[in-house]
């Protein structure tokens, strides 16, 4: 099967590099946003992300006629389906995040009227076990008229199959090509002919499994960095109360040949580390015990943070007898999710920033050498410089290890630092 037109549905960090590697590789292709901002951008050659290298590929693969971005899907050999899957609104405090399908529901309804005998339809957004399963039967119901592999097997009219997508942020292109891929397919040929379509541009293996076990995979490598990064945040804990530098212990640890720790931090972050791992214990909440404890870990760590910084204010006043909570001044060092990136969605260090905006009275300065201007949304903080937060604060918050940040040193009394940068 030769896929001549791919589409992808749904344009954001994952789907518009993909669209954008399977363009410059020679596909013709179609993606699909429902948003005409993004998709007017795109058609322009311009990109509304921001990804290293990929503003470059997207304008020459819209200058070649490769890639065209529309609002209403069109008729393809291939469709990946790359939209979000969040979480269900949260009824009661304490309650399990329950995944939200809506948009895989949303992106399937929408390109059944244009599937055609012999197409190809792939769910590459991260979803709970089962989900994949989900989407065929949606297509399924919409499309009485073709016939589906969950009931028809190999003789089925369409291919499906489930591959998550893997890539860390900030290395989207080079980890497109180099990573491996997971291919769950609903039967053999689903996965042969997914197998083929990725490796119009995949150097890495492309290892076939069941949808079931590909979904598993996904969720099972984020929660295992969250479990690992629980680990490295509930130490920092216990070594703030024993009196114990946690970067130090955790380097001398490293040094044994089997021990990896990973780095503590103000929380974990992102959209994908921090959510995954609900799709895990919401299915099995009996049984994901240790994955569940993680995320009560790593959530709960920017409030250690804030509290952190209420003390730091307390001792403020106590040596400055003559100073009120108003005339002290907070810098935030770091806002987005994770070092040398711009991505505010998600960030504890952003939530720890709104927070000690709205408890202090003083000035809450924020350093974010990534972004111009904060988002309106972000109310009493300041966006300033690190060398005016260095000189005019006098609490000093480590909250991101940007580049920016780390060759910089100076002497202060009080200094809270999340990211072991400038101990
Ligand atoms: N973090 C720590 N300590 C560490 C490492 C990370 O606190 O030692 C924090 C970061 O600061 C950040 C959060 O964890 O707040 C997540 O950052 P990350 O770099 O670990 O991961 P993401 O969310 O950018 O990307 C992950 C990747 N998954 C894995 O490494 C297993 C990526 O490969 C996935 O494609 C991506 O999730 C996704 O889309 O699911």
């Amino acid at each position: 099967m030769a896929f001549e037109t791919v589409s992808v549905i749904g344009l954001g960090y994952i789907g518009l590099p993909t669209a954008a590697m399977f363009a410059a590789y020679g596909k013709n292709v179609i993606g699909v946003d429902v948003n005409q901002q993004t998709v007017d951008i795109i058609n322009s050659g311009k990109i509304h992300i921001v990804e290293p290298e990929l503003d470059a590929i997207v304008h020459k693969a819209v200058t070649d006629g490769k890639l065209k971005a529309v609002t209403q899907p069109e008729s393809a050999d291939a469709f990946l389906i790359a939209v979000p899957t969040p979480f269900l609104p949260i009824q009661n405090e304490g309650d399990i995040p329950q995944p939200d399908l809506k948009y895989i529901e949303a992106a399937a309804k929408s390109i059944a009227p244009v599937l055609k005998r012999g197409d190809l339809v792939i769910l590459e957004s991260t979803s709970p076990v089962g989900a994949t399963e989900q989407m065929a039967a949606w297509l399924a119901d919409a499309r009485t008229d073709l016939t589906f592999p969950e009931i028809n097997g190999e003789e089925s009219d369409m291919r499906i199959a489930h591959c998550p997508e893997r890539v860390l942020p900030g290395h989207v292109v080079r980890e497109l090509v180099e990573n491996d891929r997971v291919i769950g397919g609903l039967t053999a040929k689903c996965s042969e002919q997914s197998v083929e379509l990725y490796k119009t541009f995949v150097q890495g293996d492309c290892v076939v499994t069941n949808s079931r076990t590909a979904e598993m995979a996904k969720l099972t490598e984020n929660s295992c960095r969250d479990v690992q990064i629980a680990f490295a945040n509930e130490l920092s804990i216990i070594c703030d109360e024993l009196d114990i530098n946690v970067w130090e212990l955790i380097s001398l640890a490293n040094r044994h040949p089997r021990i990896n720790i990973l780095q503590p931090g103000p929380g974990v972050g992102g959209h994908c580390i921090a959510v995954d791992p609900w799709f895990i214990v919401s299915k099995t909440p009996e049984q994901a015990e240790l994955i569940h404890a993680a995320r009560k870990v790593n959530d709960a760590k920017p409030q250690w943070v804030i509290d952190k910084v209420k003390i730091a204010i307390a001792d403020v006043l106590q040596e400055n007898p003559s100073k009120t909570a108003k005339d002290v001044t907070i810098a935030c060092y770091g806002l987005a999710f994770k070092a040398d990136i711009d991505d505010l969605r998600e960030s504890p260090a952003l939530q720890i920033a709104q927070n000690i905006a709205k408890l202090h009275s003083g000035r809450t300065f924020a350093i974010e050498p990534n972004i111009k201007l904060l988002p309106n949304y972000l109310e009493n903080i300041e966006l300033v410089g690190t060398d005016i937060a260095i000189e005019e604060a006098d609490i000093h918050l480590m909250l991101v290890d940007h580049k920016e940040f780390k060759d910089k040193h100076f002497n202060a009394e009080f200094i809270i630092d999340t990211k072991g940068i400038w101990g």
